[in-house]
């Protein structure tokens, strides 16, 4: 089966781009493939560093995940820093790429701001991390919203020079498996990784600018649909949505120049598993006082069971944390399973 790995960070209340980009990707890829879901904490120190509450966000992660529909006991959730091996490869990876691959990345231009200088080496370091964290596994499918496939990229080029730099070392150790990259017959021991990002809306966008991802940070709670807000909290942000003054297009063409209304008819298409076009079929030339209740409607139809049951599980920690705890147990074998056949690689004495 396919092995399919995926994480999202504990720094704050999930949202629906969390969950249309990512979560109901997880939940839907259980059934043909192997899949590991973890909860990266260790990325969530890297643009702040001390957190309120870590062990109640690390929980709330779980939390969402189960309430969305994966299984742990079929599949493995877990907590990052339960498995140090994720750290110990991305130490590994911080000497196989350049700080100029590091220094192009757009997530870490937009958060380290025009302070570089001042933002913490683990932001930099950040896609080693995550190279890390699917890696470790041999992991070859990673479903993420928009926002990470640059982050994916990286990880396909520190795969690759990892190969190619010890490729002769990875022979003599009997590991690895002859394949093409490119044109180019090598002899590999980490596998290309294939980013799993497509549907009707792979960025969702902030309900206050269209032009802005979907974010747990952003300062105003408007700007999202959090996963455990209640209907009336939802039927409020989604009615005082930023929208231009116009109907509904009846084609999709006609949402171009409308960032705010493309975001919303994606939005509606995600929710209900519909195309763009299918959507403005039915409601174009409506208007927005038309349109929204009915989003409205939608997503509290969609999220309200899993907010219900998040709830009632957050009630329960000693569950979650022996969830995470067995998860985490099983992760470690396998994790320690690559660093054993890594550091034969690179020469280290064990
Ligand atoms: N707006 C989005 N649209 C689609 N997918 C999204 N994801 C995040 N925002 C959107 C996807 O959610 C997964 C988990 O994200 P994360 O928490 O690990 O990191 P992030 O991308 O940095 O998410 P946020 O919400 O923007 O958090 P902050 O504000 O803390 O940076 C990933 O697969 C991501 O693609």
């Amino acid at each position: 089966k396919p092995l399919v790995f995926s994480g999202v960070q504990p720094t704050g209340n999930l949202h629906l781009g969390n969950y249309l980009g990512a979560i109901r990707k997880f939940v839907a890829l259980q059934e043909n493939n192997d899949c590991i879901y973890c909860v990266v904490d260790l990325h969530s120190i890297t643009a702040q560093l001390v957190h309120e509450d870590l062990k109640g966000q690390i929980r709330s992660i779980a939390a969402a995940f189960i309430a969305s529909g994966i299984d742990p006991n079929k599949h493995i959730v877990f907590n990052q820093s339960a498995v140090p091996q994720h750290a110990e490869l991305a130490w590994i990876f911080n000497c196989v790429a350049r700080i100029g691959w590091m220094n192009r990345m757009t997530q870490f231009k937009d958060k380290a701001g025009k302070d570089r200088e001042n933002a913490s080496l683990g932001l930099l370091a950040y896609p080693s991390l995550m190279a890390a964290d699917i890696l470790v596994y041999r992991a070859t499918h990673v479903p993420v919203g928009d926002d990470q496939k640059q982050h994916l990229e990286l990880t396909r080029d520190i795969a690759q020079k990892f190969n190619i730099d010890f490729m002769e070392h990875i022979r003599s150790a009997g590991y690895g498996v002859d394949m093409v990259v490119g044109e180019e017959p090598i002899h590999a021991y980490f596998p290309p990784v294939e980013p799993l990002i497509g549907g009707a809306t792979p960025r969702v966008m902030s309900l206050r600018d269209g032009t802005k991802k979907m974010s747990k940070s952003d300062p105003s709670d408007l700007s999202r649909v959090n996963l455990m807000d209640d209907a009336e909290t939802i039927s409020k942000k989604i009615r005082k949505a930023k929208t231009d003054p116009d109907a509904l297009p009846s084609e999709v063409d006609g949402l171009k120049g409308r960032p705010e209304a493309d975001n919303l008819v994606g939005i509606y298409a995600a929710l209900s598993d519909k195309t763009k076009e299918q959507v403005l079929a039915e409601f174009g030339g409506q208007q927005f006082s038309v349109f929204k209740p009915a989003l409205v409607d939608l997503a509290v139809e969609v999220l309200s069971p899993i907010t219900a049951e998040m709830r009632r599980l957050m009630g329960d920690t000693a569950h979650i944390d022996a969830i995470l705890r067995d998860g985490g147990e099983r992760a470690r074998a396998r994790a320690e399973k690559t660093m054993r056949e890594v550091r034969e690689i690179i020469g280290f004495l064990q």
